[in-house]
């Protein structure tokens, strides 16, 4: 017998109701769902992110982060990280819907040890001074404002040889690997990897619009793996000079593979950019959440109907699609990152400016 039989021929209004629901529990039980009861749930006229608008303020974090360091060493945590989660999406080790982020703790002396997996990461450092990473071998010295690349499938390993702890923002595309269920990780054969040249020869091959001519790409993420802030800075400074500010973003660059002239990134699209003192930004809003840490200056993001007060060190995020102005006190820099290149390689990608 089928479900409408069983609910009986003659239909009124609530058998109706009744004869559907007899059949969607037959039908559920071979794991089979009617479309039309969610179809304008899943298919919306716009997104509908469950992520909220948000900022972690340095100085509430920060107290946290030197308490973390007395209740465990780095290697014992394998990576002492304090995660900041969406408040529209606790328990989902995220920042929005596609990313990652988390503030990581390095004391003098500590070791973070080798591993690798599919996972890309970004390292973008906010405080201390002269701590490594090493990526695949491959040594550089960190110092505040830097960007730095793992990229996916490499070994890495941090440590701090300078006298003072190190903070920085780490960025993964956890939850797009998650999604795809494209997973892997592998420990070190030891701890420390033994390093070879050191960051001067990534940046000397691939840092100054010149490549090695035997150069051959082996992956779509940038061969120049740190990106020093003294040179982002002053490209910034530079563009400020002789360029118009935007009305919505004043000064912006992006990150770039220096071979291809693509993201340096394949899944996380990274920004470095400059409002000058006094700006007050037009709305705008796009459809990548986007995660900003503040490198200098101070100033204000206004989003979802509030005002997110931001000076250094402090992370925020604005959610896809919500319109949201930046305006800035004293000349502000601002690092950032989202999956714009993931959502542009699918043709996904939309803004509008003025969006109010
Ligand atoms: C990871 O490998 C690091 O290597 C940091 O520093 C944060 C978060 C989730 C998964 C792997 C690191 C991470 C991570």
């Amino acid at each position: 017998m089928t479900a409408t039989q069983m609910a009986g021929a003659h239909s009124t209004g609530s058998s109706v109701a009744a004869e559907r629901q007899a059949f969607y529990d037959c039908i559920d039980t071979a794991h089979c769902a009617p479309l039309w009861e969610v179809l304008h749930g899943v298919v919306t006229r716009e997104p509908k992110t469950p992520c909220l608008p948000h900022l972690w303020s340095w100085d509430m974090v920060w107290p946290w982060l030197q308490e973390s360091g007395k209740l465990i060493t780095a290697r014992e945590a394998e990576r002492r990280v304090i995660v900041l989660e969406n408040p529209g999406l606790r328990g989902q080790t995220r920042i929005t819907h596609s990313l990652y982020a988390g503030l990581q703790l390095i004391l003098p002396g500590e070791v973070a040890p080798s591993h690798r997996h599919s996972q890309s990461a970004l390292r973008f450092i906010l405080h201390g001074d002269g701590a490594y990473t090493t990526v695949d071998g491959e040594r550089v010295t960190m110092h505040v404002g830097d960007f730095v690349i793992t990229p996916s499938w490499t070994f890495h390993d941090h440590g701090n040889l300078s006298s003072e702890p190190m903070v920085w923002l780490d960025g993964l595309d956890l939850p797009i690997v998650e999604l795809l269920d494209a997973q892997f990780r592998e420990d070190g054969a030891t701890d420390v990897q033994e390093a070879r040249g050191n960051a001067g020869g990534n940046l000397a091959r691939f840092g100054y619009t010149l490549k090695p001519v035997e150069h051959a790409a082996r992956s779509r993420t940038s061969p120049l793996f740190w990106y020093p802030y003294d040179r982002t800075r002053e490209a910034l400074h530079m563009l400020a000079r002789s360029e118009e500010q935007h009305p919505c973003w004043g000064f912006k660059l992006q990150y770039t593979n220096p071979v291809t002239g693509g993201w340096a990134m394949p899944t996380i699209g990274t920004f470095m950019q400059l409002l000058p003192r006094g700006f007050k930004g037009s709305a705008y809003r796009a459809t990548d959440s986007t995660v900003y840490a503040v490198v200098e200056g101070r100033g204000r993001c206004i989003v979802g109907g509030r005002e997110l007060v931001f000076g250094p060190r402090d992370v925020f995020v604005c959610p896809s699609w919500m319109p949201y102005r930046l305006e800035a006190d004293e000349d502000a820099v601002l690092f950032s990152y989202s999956d714009r290149p993931v959502q542009q390689a699918l043709d996904l990608w939309r803004e509008s400016v003025s969006a109010d």
